[in-house]
């Protein structure tokens, strides 16, 4: 089974209100980034937009913590109502567990994110901690960006590794799911798939339009 969420990085700011409202009915999911302008160069929401926002979004929503020093910023979405936070493995080395078991006692689902760069070498070590992977098949920081085909490769590693060792992780893929690339990503394993410019909001003027595009499309894989 898969998961459609939509990225809110994407939608079109002065409509905010009214395409949550079409959205709630038909994605799974949300999908929101957090920047700091030093471990990507661009900044978006912030945590206080994230409280302000989090009541009319009636689907559950996921934080993507692109940042520097994560163990800092995350102690404001623990009170949030998110119900995963993932934090980009690349920023968090040393202190790995120590943030895993933070975020699970604050009763959130962790997640981890690997930009295209990063390998899965340390899976063995950390897999029974994580409660999503999110495979990036951009480099993080910006929308409309090219696929990275290569990282059909590593999905289909973490799939099989999933499939191996019996994880409860959920496989999700970030950065130019549309049309395109879908079909290749879902075959390779993918699970939950973040709808951003490209997969949802470019598709048509309408954002019911738009949704109910994508939706047929996932029906027809
Ligand atoms: C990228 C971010 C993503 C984007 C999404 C954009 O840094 O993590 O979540 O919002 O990838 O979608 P698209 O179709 O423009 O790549
Ligand atoms: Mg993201």
């Amino acid at each position: 089974m898969y998961q459609l969420s939509a990225s809110l990085q994407c939608m079109d700011f002065k409509k905010i209100k009214e395409q949550i409202q079409v959205l709630n009915k038909y994605m799974d999911r949300y999908h929101i980034d957090i920047f700091d302008g030093h471990f990507v160069p661009n900044i978006v929401f912030g945590p206080e937009i994230v409280t302000n926002i989090q009541d009319i979004l009636e689907i559950p929503f996921d934080v993507h913590l692109a940042v520097e020093k994560p163990e800092i910023i995350m102690l404001s979405f623990l009170k949030s109502q998110a119900e995963t936070v993932s934090i980009h493995i690349e920023s968090l080395s040393h202190q790995f567990f120590r943030v895993a078991d933070k975020i699970h006692s604050a009763g959130k689902k962790f997640g981890i994110v690997l930009s295209p760069i990063t390998g899965i070498d340390n899976f063995v070590y950390i897999a029974d901690e994580i409660d999503k992977v999110t495979v990036m098949t951009v480099d993080p920081g910006f929308a409309g960006q090219k696929f990275i085909k290569p990282m059909l490769k590593k999905i289909k590693t973490i799939s099989e590794f999933k499939e191996r060792n019996n994880c409860r992780f959920q496989i999700e893929v970030d950065g130019s799911v549309n049309l395109k690339t879908i079909k290749d990503l879902y075959i390779s394993g993918a699970e939950v798939f973040v709808l951003g410019s490209s997969g949802l909001f470019d598709l048509d003027k309408s954002t019911e339009r738009a949704a109910i595009k994508i939706i047929n499309y996932f029906k027809s894989l």
